[in-house]
């Protein structure tokens, strides 16, 4: 499929995406550099009306049956999976990821879409006992507001289905700002969306609205009372900002921030296993996944065994064109990502690390497209540098002796998102998942932290914000909680036994 190809099978209009004012957003590919698309971006009167369309659908919205909302994201899951193939190239020219992760991530957005069909029958509240004869106690779930979606280039559509087809069940509307990086994929899933609402027939309009902007849009929406729930995917630094922003104001936020993910190898590992699962993990995405290995803690009695067989299945990845068969990792977003990584490996090096890989590759064919050999970094302990997020494919690898010094190593880190272990010792694995364990909000056994399905609650603790999105029971964030006391009697008992009567 050529680029006109994709951007017809999506409903992107030409005209559109060729805006002619000066400030205009120019979107790149970063597999070639390119420039794609101009947009215009959308004034600070503009995203207020925005924010106040979908205000005014909520009214709406949130009268209409559950199980009906649920109708509305049956559909949606109907149009990801008609256009699946231009949709998941769109992602791949936007964000960099290869063809097969680009198709990857719209199946996510399928999987949440069939999950929050299931959900809309299922926003249970419990009956609780009351204390008084007569009565009843139960809990409600009702909508909550319209929600802010804000997301990053990494997952440039998933994080957003994520978030809207569990918002529109709850009854919720969706103002989206996505990345300035990826907004043609936003503006191809919006399209995507208005098919599913005009089958559906009855949707208010404003439930589903993209900003296009920069970080004052992003102020303007984190300031908006009208957006009760902020829902955040980036950068440590952003949610620092966007947190305590949205608290000043008594929003919710629920954050999904970086990652410094690491895997324990133990001694009695599964070490054939293991290799698929950090080649996977710490090079796939080219290292641009909030939940990407960063950090290797292996037993010293396998170490030199263990990087040896990374180093050699490490010069066997094809780096390249992502949209090419056989490529395992495409390009690094930009410059800055690219300079970022040079950075890190040069203070790797300063530290006592010792790098292998990690150069540009392609600068003559790309000179404005950063690809990079994936980096494997022996270091001679943990250095501030690795309790850092480097967003790029740099893996740290670190030995120990004891279990529990491993996973002190493991927890120093500041953010606390995905982990893992390798090992065949249950014991082992089992302290691992403990309460003295992994203190991550993702822990897994002889996986790699990578890749998670959607049916479970993803995000983690400390400074990757605390959120936690897509299945379980997530879904109660973007509702409010009413506890309903019921009188069936005909008298009228105190609570706690207190007596008031004239
Ligand atoms: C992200 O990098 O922001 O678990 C999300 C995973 C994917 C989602 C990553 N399902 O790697």
């Amino acid at each position: 499929m050529t680029r006109e190809e994709i951007f017809a099978a999506l409903g992107l209009d030409a005209a559109a995406l060729a805006a002619a004012d000066s400030d205009a957003l120019a979107v790149r590919s970063p597999i070639d550099g390119a420039e794609i698309a101009r947009l215009g971006l959308d004034t600070e009167a503009e995203t207020d009306a925005k924010i106040a369309k979908a205000a005014a659908a909520f009214d709406i919205w949130r009268a209409t049956p559950p199980p009906r909302r649920g109708e509305l994201i049956r559909l949606l899951g109907n149009e990801l999976r008609a256009a699946k193939e231009p949709l998941g190239r769109l992602v791949s020219i936007e964000s960099g990821k290869i063809l097969a992760e680009g198709l990857g991530e719209v199946q996510e957005m399928i999987d949440i879409c069939d999950f929050a069909v299931g959900l809309s029958r299922q926003l249970y509240g419990l009956t609780i006992a009351s204390e008084r004869p007569g009565h009843r106690m139960m809990e409600t779930w009702h909508p909550l507001g319209p929600v802010g979606v804000i997301s990053a280039f990494n997952f440039p559509a998933a994080v957003w289905a994520w978030n809207f087809a569990i918002a529109i069940v709850c009854g919720d509307p969706v103002v989206w700002k996505p990345s300035e990086k990826t907004p043609l994929t936003a503006l191809a899933c919006q399209g995507l969306y208005m098919r599913a609402a005009e089958r559906f027939q009855d949707a208010p309009d404003g439930m589903m609205q993209v900003v296009i902007g920069g970080a004052d849009a992003g102020k303007q929406m984190v300031g908006d009372t009208r957006l009760p729930l902020i829902s955040a995917t980036g950068s440590c630094r952003m949610g620092a900002t966007v947190g305590p922003a949205v608290a000043a104001r008594f929003g919710r936020s629920l954050l999904e921030l970086g990652g410094n993910n690491a895997m324990i190898v133990t001694g009695s590992a599964d070490l054939e296993l293991a290799v698929r699962a950090i080649l996977f993990a710490a090079a796939g995405t080219a290292g641009q996944r909030c939940t990407t290995l960063r950090r290797l803690i292996v037993h010293q009695s396998i170490r030199d065994n263990l990087t040896g067989r990374l180093q050699a299945a490490y010069a066997d990845i094809a780096i390249g064109d992502p949209l090419q068969g056989g490529i395992l990792v495409g390009p690094l977003i930009d410059k800055r990502a690219f300079d970022a990584m040079q950075d890190a490996l040069a203070r790797a090096a300063a530290e006592g690390g010792v790098v292998t890989g990690g150069e540009r590759l392609f600068a003559g064919e790309y000179p404005d497209a950063y690809y990079v050999r994936p980096a494997i970094v022996e270091m001679p302990g943990q250095t501030d540098l690795l309790l850092e997020e480097t967003f790029a494919p740099v893996l740290y690898v670190l030995g120990y002796e004891d279990l529990k010094d491993a996973i002190r190593l493991h927890n120093a880190s500041p953010q606390g998102l995905a982990s893992s272990i390798f090992t065949t010792d249950m014991r082992e694995a089992e302290y691992f998942l403990s309460a003295e364990g992994s203190d991550c909000g993702i822990a897994n056994v002889n996986i790699g932290p990578s890749g998670a399905e959607i049916g479970g609650a993803f995000g983690g603790e400390k400074e990757t914000g605390g959120g936690r999105e897509s299945g379980s029971d997530a879904w109660r964030a973007y509702m409010r909680r009413a506890t309903n006391t019921i009188n069936y009697s005909s008298e009228l008992p105190l609570a706690q036994g207190i007596r008031f009567e004239v």
